[in-house]
């Protein structure tokens, strides 16, 4: 565990730690599907598929809650990353996934909240890439928002994305 400020990096399952909020790289469904998302689903239990479908689905870079039930956080936010493409938009759509993530935790005073890589699985987003703008984009809010305070975790499932995020926090503060 390395712990920086308010954010630190942390290597394991997102789906067994304890914090107010864990976050799910989801797909626009919302109803499931494989990675952080699939584990996240089978942890929580089929109340979290029940209450997804009443969302109605989620747009790429935009994010939305529901109850944890049966996890130790008590809130998931649910965000959808893009599939990579290689364009300029995939930038600004992940960063919109880290920014309306974090606007929607402070709305419902979550203080403590772990993120996974995003997009880095199964939408194949460069990993260093997807780093980099988890960490500026995070940092950025935690500027804009300095009298608001919260725990940020970086929760990450293989020691390479875990290296890479150690590298570019390194970088920043
Ligand atoms: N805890 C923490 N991180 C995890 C876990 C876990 N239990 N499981 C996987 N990861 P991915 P995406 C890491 O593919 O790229 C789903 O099918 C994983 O190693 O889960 O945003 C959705 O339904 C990687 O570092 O999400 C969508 O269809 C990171 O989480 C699609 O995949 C993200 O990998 C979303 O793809």
């Amino acid at each position: 565990m390395m712990k920086k400020n308010n954010i630190s990096v942390c290597l394991g399952d997102i789906t067994s730690l304890s914090c107010d909020c864990i976050v799910n790289a989801a797909n626009q469904s919302l109803l499931g599907g494989g990675g952080v998302d699939g584990a996240i689903h089978r942890a929580a239990g089929p109340e979290l598929l029940a209450e997804c479908r009443t969302l109605h689905g989620c747009n790429t870079g935009e994010a939305k809650i529901t109850k944890g039930y049966h996890l130790n956080a008590k809130w998931v936010i649910h965000t959808v990353g893009p599939v990579y493409s290689g364009k300029p938009e995939d930038v600004r759509l992940l960063a919109s996934c880290y920014r309306g993530t974090l606007d929607l935790a402070r709305q419902y005073q979550i203080r403590t909240i772990a993120f996974p890589a995003i997009s880095t699985g199964v939408y194949r987003y460069p990993l260093q890439e997807a780093v980099s703008i988890a960490v500026r984009t995070v940092t950025a809010w935690l500027c804009e928002n300095e009298e608001y305070l919260i725990d940020i975790i970086f929760c990450c499932f293989d020691q390479k994305t875990y290296d890479s995020y150690r590298y570019f926090l390194a970088d920043t503060h």
